[in-house]
């Protein structure tokens, strides 16, 4: 590689996590957090996806959603029944009145932690609103894996959190160290746990 002049920019690292449960199977929609000891960025955290959590067919839509603190959700109803989405959630508990096809009430987050929800008239429906202080965090695919890029190098701390995980409020943690290129990393970990509730 070249060595050209070195940019006023720290160096930063993307990192590629891929967590697995039992037997290496992948695990969708776990959420990985990176903290940087050296701290996060000031001002809000913005991040590419809509902070949306749509009702349709009687299901939540997506089934976990990041959301940085602060950041201010929109619950549209795409049903032809009315919902009334709650959460039970320390930190995060709200209740939406009744509302019907078409709305879209909207709820802030101001405390990072999870807000599981429900509805009070469909019990089967369970979603999950993961609340973040950093901007370096991202759900995995279908094939179990994510990229945060752009993370400063030197140490950091990762955590990845799912419903299913087993252990302390559903998450992991681990120290990394950043460096400044490309990195991969898998964590495996207990995915036998009920989805939980609140
Ligand atoms: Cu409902």
């Amino acid at each position: 590689m070249a060595t050209t002049a070195l940019s006023s920019a720290a160096l930063a690292g993307d990192l590629t996590v891929s967590v697995r449960g039992a037997g290496g199977r992948p695990v969708r929609d776990a959420v990985v957090t990176v903290h940087p000891a050296s701290g996060v960025p000031r001002g809000p955290i913005r991040f590419s996806w809509p902070l949306r959590m749509d009702q349709q067919n009687v299901q939540f839509q997506p089934y976990v959603l990041i959301v940085p603190v602060g950041g201010t959700v929109s619950f549209p109803n795409l049903d032809r029944v009315r919902h009334q989405v709650y959460s039970f959630s320390r930190g995060n508990r709200f209740e939406l009145p009744l509302y019907s096809r078409g709305e879209a009430p909207t709820r802030t987050f101001s405390a990072a932690g999870v807000a599981a929800l429900g509805c009070n008239i469909h019990d089967q429906m369970l979603a999950y609103i993961k609340v973040v202080d950093t901007p370096w965090a991202a759900k995995t695919d279908a094939s179990g894996n994510l990229t945060l890029r752009g993370i400063p190098a030197g140490a950091a701390t990762l955590r990845v959190w799912h419903p299913t995980l087993a252990g302390r409020g559903n998450e992991v943690s681990q120290a990394i160290t950043v460096g400044g290129g490309p990195a991969t990393r898998t964590v495996t970990g207990d995915f036998s746990a009920r989805a939980s509730v609140r």
